[in-house]
């Protein structure tokens, strides 16, 4: 199926914003009558939902490194099958809270994966599709950290980690946007939440132009 859509990523670290700032992004296209698909990883359809609650909750047996990027993996073909390709087909864009970036992150940065297996697997799973834009929103990780444990509930598997592994992960999404500088922008995401929101819109309109 011929992409018609955009692609749009959101990414970064703890508690960084990308949850609030979905509806604003949504808003902001819909403002620019571009319809768009909301959606997450992992999860995203029936199953892909399934393996997220594998991998967020706590579980009795370790999680190796190779079973949680293979379900990453697993939940990503079956999300691009069924949600994120039809849509791009039809003309819709995608907005995704997470994607493959967050792979090279805490898979690669964070759990010390090889960045070439990382890269094998995605171009097994994704068949050359990419972000057409990612949104790296970027804070220290002690604010990210804070902003997290400020939230209700319990911490899920990845957010009980400690300051190092979310150091690592950090410099890999910083090093992923130094290697892409066409699609990966940073945004500033320890400003206050209007001067975040202004830097996302000054990020998504080149796209708006090339639509
Ligand atoms: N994971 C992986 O390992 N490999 C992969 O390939 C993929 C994912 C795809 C689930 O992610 C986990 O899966 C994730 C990595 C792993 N684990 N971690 N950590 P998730 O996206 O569902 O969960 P998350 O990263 O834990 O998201 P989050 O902690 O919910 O962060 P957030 O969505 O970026 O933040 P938020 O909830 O929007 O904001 C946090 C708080 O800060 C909240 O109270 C806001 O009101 C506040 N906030 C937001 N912006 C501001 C500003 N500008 N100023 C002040 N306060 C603010």
């Amino acid at each position: 199926m011929p992409k018609k859509g955009k692609f749009i990523t959101l990414e970064g670290g703890e508690g960084v914003g990308k949850t609030t700032n979905v509806p604003f992004i949504k808003d902001y296209l819909q403002s620019q009558n571009i319809p768009v698909v909301i959606t997450r990883e992992p999860g995203g359809t029936g199953l892909a939902e399934k393996i997220r609650g594998l991998l967020l909750q706590g579980n009795d047996e370790e999680v190796t490194g190779h079973a949680e990027i293979l379900l990453m993996f697993a939940a990503r073909a079956q999300h691009l099958r069924h949600v994120i390709k039809p849509a791009l087909a039809q003309g819709q864009w995608v907005l995704c809270d997470r994607f493959t970036d967050a792979t090279y992150a805490y898979q690669g940065g964070g759990r010390g994966m090889p960045l070439e297996t990382i890269g094998w697997l995605e171009n097994f799973v994704q068949d050359g599709l990419r972000p057409d834009l990612t949104l790296l929103l970027d804070v220290p990780i002690e604010t990210g950290m804070a902003r997290a444990k400020n939230r209700a509930g319990q911490l899920d598997r990845f957010e009980s980690e400690e300051f190092e592994f979310f150091n690592r992960v950090r410099q890999v999404y910083l090093d992923q946007a130094r290697h892409y500088p066409g699609r990966i922008k940073i945004i500033k995401a320890d400003q206050s939440l209007p001067d975040v929101q202004k830097a996302i819109v000054e990020n998504l309109k080149p796209l708006l132009r090339w639509q």
